[in-house]
């Protein structure tokens, strides 16, 4: 096969799968970003980014906090995305290219709050979407009513083209934070640093000291900004 007609053919695979939104991204959009461990991107030259939609009807009941219902639904997205990740892996596996899945949602440092590479990132540079002022990944069909995942190769898959910054004037998310986290700034590419974007703390100390230690919670979730963004608003 050659490259066009892999990377269709691994594209057509991931929405058999179960991924709602695919892309490819050159890895070099993303040199010097950081991972856990360093260097974990060295040996790959593209990347595979899936999303799958969290249904706006889940959003439809966060009034300025998450519910039990989003605390299931974020879940099993997250394991639905792990496991088309480990299918299409096995699919480039057996075309005999390097390939390796990176977890949905798996925090490698909670001091510094990493997981492998920022999917957001990833995401952004396999054309999905844009970082918005809410530091989400937000997509032209869902905004940021989405979870991601990246899956890591070596085969010569062609790369999207990226979708620049729509987030204009709008200040929504900024507004809705209930901690007033979202600084409401703005960038073309994406953002120096997560600070200039977040009063990280805020939003850190938020969902680990309060959501998360709510029993019917349990997990560091929020969704108030995700609920925000017009870009996640019912199409019909
Ligand atoms: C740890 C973590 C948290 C922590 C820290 C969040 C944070 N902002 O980093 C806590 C618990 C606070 C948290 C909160 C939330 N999270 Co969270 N979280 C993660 C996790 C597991 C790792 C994040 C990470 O490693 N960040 C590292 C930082 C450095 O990356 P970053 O935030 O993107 O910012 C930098 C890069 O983007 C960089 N950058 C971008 N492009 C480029 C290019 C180059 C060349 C360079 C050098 C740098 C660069 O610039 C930024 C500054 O350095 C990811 C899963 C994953 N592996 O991505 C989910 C993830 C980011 N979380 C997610 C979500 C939805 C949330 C919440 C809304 C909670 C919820 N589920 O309701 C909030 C949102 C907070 C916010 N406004 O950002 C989703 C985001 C989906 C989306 N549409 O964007 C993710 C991707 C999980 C998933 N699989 O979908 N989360
Ligand atoms: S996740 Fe919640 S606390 Fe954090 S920035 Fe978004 S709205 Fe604010
Ligand atoms: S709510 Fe508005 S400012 Fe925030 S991410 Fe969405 S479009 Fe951008």
């Amino acid at each position: 096969m050659d490259a066009a007609g892999l990377t269709g053919y691994i594209k057509e695979k991931a929405l058999q799968y179960g991924a709602d939104l695919v892309g490819i991204a050159d890895l070099n959009r993303v040199a010097g970003i950081p991972t856990l461990p360093q260097g974990l991107l060295e040996p790959y030259a593209r990347a595979v980014v899936i999303a799958g939609e969290i249904s706006p009807d889940v959003f439809a009941q966060i009034q300025g906090e998450p519910t039990p219902l989003y605390a299931h639904h974020y879940l099993y997205v997250n394991q639905s995305l792990d496991h088309a990740n480990l299918l299409l892996q096995r699919e480039l596996l057996r075309s005999g290219y390097r390939a390796l899945a990176l977890p949905a949602s798996q925090i490698l440092d909670d001091k510094e709050w990493m997981g492998h590479v920022s999917h957001k990132a990833m995401a952004k540079a396999a054309g999905l979407g844009w970082q918005g002022k809410s530091l989400l990944l937000v997509t032209p069909k869902y905004g940021p009513r989405v979870r991601l995942a990246t899956l890591l190769t070596d085969a010569p898959l062609v790369p999207d083209p990226q979708i620049p910054n729509r987030c204009g004037k709008c200040d929504k998310c900024r507004e809705a934070c209930p901690v007033g986290a979202i600084r409401g700034v703005s960038w073309e590419d994406h953002p120096e640093s997560r600070e200039y974007a977040l009063d990280f703390g805020k939003c850190v100390k938020k969902l680990t000291q309060d959501f998360a230690k709510r029993p019917e919670i349990g997990k560091p979730i929020c969704g108030v900004c995700i609920k925000a963004c017009p870009w996640g608003a019912r199409k019909k």
